[in-house]
């Protein structure tokens, strides 16, 4: 039995499929987790989805995900721009949403002592800490709305925080409170994972820039933009190997 972490597969269907077969993925055996942002952007979200459903895939949710249970819960709210008319379309929504309001935003493996997660783990806390947080955000997650604003520990509404943590924290200000608009580690902000000392491994996605590289051996990378024409990844849990395929998505 093998456990595999999909990095942001961004509705690249054929790329996931040609990766599972890569791994020689067994339903019966082997469980795939997926660090979150399972659609939008690509070209076939809608068979993403349903393929992920089909084999009992776990998700930890990121941003794309979120906006996608936002349009699913309440419809012609969001102005964001995005894809996913053929899921929001389908005759199987509600199925859907329900297997989304489902997934997690964090999962932590004990036997891995690793956590899973899309974005990443604020460098203020403690493993108890984010599964309690985690577990809130989950509690409200049909109602949730993207709110940029949230970004500190201190002022912020606390469930915005701490799910801009999850699903779209990069770069960190001095004070720790979040910078949601920069993506280059070229500038006088800090990657959270620099200032990541827990002891669990960190397995996340969210951030292509990096191209699955950190300065933190206990931070591993999995977004390795497929949806930008680079690579699908994964990761096996039993022996941190890598596997990819390269993108066709052009
Ligand atoms: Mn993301």
């Amino acid at each position: 039995m093998s456990t595999y972490v999909i990095g942001d597969i961004h509705g690249c269907y054929n790329e996931l499929i040609l990766l599972i077969k890569k791994i020689n993925f067994n339903p019966n055996k082997d469980k795939i987790i997926c660090a979150g942002d399972i659609v939008n952007k690509g070209y076939n979200n809608l068979d993403c989805i349903l393929y992920l459903m089909d084999i009992d895939a776990k998700v930890t949710l990121g941003n794309h995900d979120l906006l996608l249970l936002q349009l699913l819960n309440s419809p012609n709210k969001s102005t964001l721009k995005h894809n996913l008319h053929d899921i929001l379309n389908h005759e199987k929504a509600e199925k859907i949403n329900q297997w989304l309001i489902n997934q997690e935003l964090v999962i932590y493996l004990d036997e891995f002592d690793t956590t899973i997660v899309h974005a990443g783990i604020h460098p203020s806390w403690t493993k108890r800490d984010y599964l309690e947080y985690a577990a809130l955000v989950k509690q409200n997650i049909s109602t949730i709305k993207f709110n940029k604003n949230a970004i500190s520990k201190k002022t912020s509404n606390k469930i915005d925080f701490y799910t801009n943590c999850f699903t779209r924290m990069r770069l960190l200000e001095d004070n720790l409170d979040l910078d949601l608009e920069n993506i280059k580690l070229d500038t006088k902000l800090t990657p959270w994972f620099e200032l990541y000392k827990q002891k669990e491994t960190i397995v996340f996605g969210h951030w292509s820039f990096l191209r699955g590289k950190t300065t933190n051996k206990k931070t591993i990378n999995i977004d390795t933009g497929c949806v930008y024409n680079d690579k699908l990844t994964c990761i096996r849990l039993e022996d941190l190997k890598k596997f990819y395929v390269e993108s066709h998505s052009s």
